[in-house]
């Protein structure tokens, strides 16, 4: 039985406490190669996350420096778009930036 034997009343509990969840969310991750520029990269921080200059600057450094860096976090559709987003203007370029997406 797909209900798991569950009574009506339980299943809409259960239905309803359901929807009432949050949704999960992703941490987006911006990693460091040699070949990508750093204007390129802070662009993108600027563009594709809505970051500050400042703020865009101190997070490419980061990643340069440590080799991973955070984005931002967001709902799975949304780290997908921005993702998706991050690839194609890297592809354009012809820069092999990587962005990545991990469950929080
Ligand atoms: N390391 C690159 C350089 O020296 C700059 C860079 C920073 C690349 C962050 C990717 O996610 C990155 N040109």
């Amino acid at each position: 039985m797909s209900d798991g034997g569950l009574k009506f009343d339980e299943r809409i509990e259960e239905k309803i406490s359901e929807e009432l969840k949050s949704p999960s969310l992703y941490k987006v991750l911006l990693l460091n190669d040699d070949y990508t520029t750093m204007e390129f990269v802070v662009r993108v921080l600027e563009t594709v996350f809505q970051k500050p200059p400042t703020e865009a600057t101190q997070i490419m450094l980061h990643v340069h420096k440590k080799g991973v860096g955070l984005c931002g976090v967001f709902t799975r559709d949304i780290a997908e778009t921005k993702i998706e987003a991050v690839r194609s203007l890297a592809r354009e370029q012809g820069f092999p930036l990587k962005c990545v997406m991990e469950k929080e």
